[in-house]
């Protein structure tokens, strides 16, 4: 059965400063390209307190919300905007859960981190925040539209 264009979402991926840090950002974009999804938006960026504030206002007053502000601007950031069929939730499944002990293994999570404050990577929650989250991090002409074409590249 092929999914219609209404199951296409978009899900904003980041990864963390301590994914930088650690050199783990080869590793984190090959399992999305890998599972199929397609990317729209990739860049390396050094947020600003305000924007790392309206990002996470959900949080807003968790007691762990200061430092979660001060690690995430701690150093650079990779931003992605990942489409797909059913990418919001499905990426949630590669990241694994919040507390990495408690990943599974095969996770992004599971596997290369131990902390719930450095998990290395950040997946939207639903497809509506997706949309917000890429809308906040992504100026225009930031994104690409493109269609995957690979015949050519098999011939
Ligand atoms: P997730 O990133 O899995 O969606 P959220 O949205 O509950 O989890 O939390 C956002 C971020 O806040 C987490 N990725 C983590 O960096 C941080 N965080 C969440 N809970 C805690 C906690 N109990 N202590 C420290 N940091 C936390």
């Amino acid at each position: 059965l092929v999914a219609s264009m209404e199951d296409v979402e978009e899900s904003y991926i980041m990864i963390k400063p301590d994914g930088v840090q650690r050199g783990l950002v080869g590793e984190i974009i090959s399992r999305f390209e890998k599972k199929g999804f397609k990317l729209k938006g990739l860049k390396l960026f050094q947020c600003p307190k305000e924007l790392a504030q309206e990002h996470y206002k959900d949080l807003q007053s968790k007691p762990f919300f200061p430092k979660l502000i001060d690690y995430i601007t701690s150093g650079p950031v990779v931003c992605m905007a990942w489409e797909g069929v059913g990418v919001v939730a499905s990426a949630r499944k590669l990241i694994g859960a919040t507390n990495p002990l408690n990943a599974e293994p095969g996770t992004i999570r599971g596997d290369l981190a131990v902390q719930t404050g450095r998990n290395v990577v950040h997946g939207s929650d639903s497809p509506d925040n997706g949309k917000r989250e890429i809308a906040l991090w992504f100026k225009e002409g930031e994104l690409c539209e493109w269609t995957p074409v690979l015949e050519p590249w098999l011939k």
